[in-house]
C-alpha cells in the first residue's frame, strides 16, 4: 500500500519551489519581516540527550549555563520528538513533519534526499529562513548530507567526539555578525553526548564524588514484549559497547549491573557537563558580537536515551527515557521569561515557531504547532495530545512501535498490536502497564481514537486492534 506522501503543494499552499522562486513565493510575508529587529536564531541541536539529564531537572548532573538560559527563558517540561531516532529525528525537524511523511524513517537519510534535496518537494526551515532574508549555517551532525544541499548557505558535517570543531566554526561565524544587519540562522548539531563517550579528566572528575541516581524502572535485562525491541524482534541494543574507544567495554546486550551502569551515566553526565560549557561559551560569543540582545536561543537533542531503564541502554523505544528531551528558549527581549511551560510540545513545533519569531508566513500542511502564543502569554494546552513514532528500525515498516500521550496518559501500540497504558500520574516511570484494566476501558478507546486519527495523518498503514 501506497503510505500518504506529503507533495510540496499539500505541503505549501504558496509554492516555494527553489533559490529565487523560494524568496519570490514569501514575498507575502516580507513585509511584516522588514519590521526592525528580526530576531537571529541559534538552534543547539544536541544527540541523545534524555530529559532527565539536565540540571534543572536533576539536581545530580552540572549544566549551569543550560540551568541558567532556562531559567531566564522557557523551559518546556514535556516535549517530544516526532521520532526518537537520530536521522528521522534531525529530518522531522527540518521539514516539521513526521517520518512516515517526509519518508526518512530511520538512520537512512536518502528519502530525505530524493524528497528535499533531489525532487524539492518538501521545504526546509533553513530554506524559508533564508527565502525570508536570513543567512544560514549549520556546523556538526548534520545526518542528513552535506546541509548546503537542504538549505544553508555556510557550514559542514563535523563528526569530531568532542564538538570543538563545531563550536570553533560557529563562534567563527558568530564573530562575522559584528555589525552585520541581516539576521542570521544559525544551526549547531552537537555529536555529544552520544557514545561512544569520552569525557576527558577534568569532566569526569567533576563526577568522581557525585552519587548518581538509579531510577526506579532502572532493570537488569528489558522485559520481552516488542515494545522492548530496539531493532529486530527479540533485540535489546546496548550501545554502550560499541566500537574500540567505548566507555565500559562490555558485550552487547544485557545485562547491566546498577555499578556499571553508575559508571556509563557518570561519563554521560561528564560529556553533558563539557556540552554545556561549550554552550557557555558560545553564548559569550553571542555577547562578544553584540548580538546576544537579539538573538533567540533554543536548545532540544534529536533523542533521550535509556541509561538502564526498563533494562535498556538506547533509543528507539515510546518510553520516556527515549522520546522526551530537554527543550529550552532563551531571548531577552521575551515577556514571558523565567517560567515552565508544562504544555505538551512536540520538536515538530521548532519550525513553525522559528518562522513565527522570524515574522516569516507559516506554511500550511505542518504537523506542528507554533509555540509564539505560549511564549508571549498563558494559555491553555497547545493540543489535547502528542505523538511519536518509530517504525523504521530493523528494516521491516509496521514492525515498530508509536504513542499517543495526553496529558495523563500515554497509549503505546506496537507492530504485532500489544497495546500499553501508563498513567503519567500514577505511575511517571511507566513501570506498569494499565491497558488491560476494566476501569481504563473508556480511555484505552479514546486514545485508540486518537491513534486511529494520527495513523490516518501520517499515512501509517498498520492496522490497529478493533475495539471490543
Ligand atoms: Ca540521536
Amino acid at each position: 500500500m501506497a503510505r500518504k506522501r506529503v507533495t510540496r503543494g499539500d505541503f505549501l499552499r504558496t509554492a516555494c519551489l527553489s533559490g529565487a522562486a523560494l524568496a519570490t513565493s514569501c514575498a507575502a510575508g516580507s513585509k511584516s519581516l522588514r519590521r526592525p529587529r528580526r530576531p537571529n536564531i541559534v538552534v543547539v541541536l544536541s544527540d541523545d540527550h534524555g530529559y532527565r539529564s539536565v540540571g534543572y531537572n536533576n539536581p545530580a548532573v552540572r549544566t549551569p549555563n543550560l540551568d541558567r538560559l532556562g531559567g531566564k527563558g522557557v523551559i518546556f517540561e514535556r516535549a517530544y520528538v516526532a521520532t526518537p531516532i537520530c536521522a528521522a529525528s534531525r529530518a522531522s525537524l527540518m521539514t516539521g513533519l513526521f517520518p512516515q511523511q517526509h519518508g526518512a524513517v530511520a538512520l537512512d537519510a536518502s528519502e530525505f534526499q530524493r524528497s528535499v534535496v533531489e525532487e524539492k518537494r518538501l521545504p526546509t526551515v533553513a530554506q524559508l529562513l533564508a527565502g525570508a532574508g536570513y543567512d544560514t549555517a549549520l556546523w556538526g551532525k548534520s545526518h542528513l548530507g552535506p546541509p548546503r544541499g537542504y538549505g544553508f548557505a555556510e557550514g559542514e558535517e563535523l563528526k569530531d567526539l568532542t564538538d570543538d570543531q563545531t563550536f570553533a566554526s560557529a563562534a567563527e561565524f558568530i564573530d562575522r555578525r559584528k555589525n552585520n544587519p541581516t539576521p542570521f540562522f544559525l544551526w549547531v548539531a552537537t555529536r555529544q553526548p552520544h557514545i561512544p563517550l569520552k569525557p576527558g579528566p577534568e569532566w569526569i572528575d567533576l563526577y568522581r564524588n557525585t552519587e548518581i541516581p538509579i531510577d526506579p524502572n532502572f532493570r537488569e535485562s528489558p522485559p520481552r514484549e516488542s515494545v522492548y525491541n530496539q531493532g529486530l524482534p527479540g533485540e535489546h541494543y546496548y550501545r554502550d559497547s560499541e566500537g574500540r574507544d567505548n566507555y565500559l567495554g562490555l558485550p552487547a546486550g544485557p545485562p547491566r549491573s546498577r555499578e556499571q551502569i553508575r559508571e556509563f551515566t557518570r561519563a554521560y553526565y561528564a560529556v553533558i557537563s563539557r556540552l554545556d560549557h561549550q554552550i557557555g561559551e558560545l553564548v559569550e560569543q553571542l555577547e562578544r558580537a553584540g548580538v546576544y540582545r537579539n538573538t533567540v536561543f533554543l536548545y532540544l537533542s534529536d533523542n533521550g536515551y535509556h541509561l538502564g531503564n526498563h533494562g535498556l541502554g538506547n533509543k528507539i523505544t515510546m518510553h520516556e527515557e527515549s522520546v522526551r528531551v530537554p527543550m529550552l528558549l532563551h531571548w531577552p527581549r521575551l515577556k514571558r521569561r523565567g517560567v515552565r511551560i508544562p504544555a505538551l510540545v512536540s520538536s515538530l513545533d521548532l519550525f513553525p515557531t522559528l518562522l513565527d519569531l522570524a515574522g516569516a508566513p507559516v506554511p500550511a500542511g505542518l504537523s506542528g504547532l507554533s509555540l509564539g502564543p505560549a511564549l508571549r502569554e498563558p494559555v491553555r494546552p497547545v493540543r489535547d495530545y502528542v505523538a511519536s513514532e518509530c517504525v523504521g528500525v530493523g528494516g521491516t515498516r509496521g514492525t515498530g512501535h508509536r504513542m499517543v500521550r495526553t496529558d495523563r496518559w500515554k497509549y503505546i501500540l506496537t507492530g504485532v498490536n500489544e497495546e500499553l497504558l501508563f498513567d503519567e500520574h500514577a505511575d511517571p516511570f511507566e513501570m506498569v502497564n494499565v491497558a488491560g484494566a476494566d476501569a481504563n476501558r473508556a480511555i484505552v478507546q479514546q486514545l485508540r481514537g486518537h491513534m486511529r486519527e494520527w495513523m490516518a495523518r501520517v499515512g501509517d498503514t498498520h492496522l490497529p486492534p478493533p475495539d471490543a
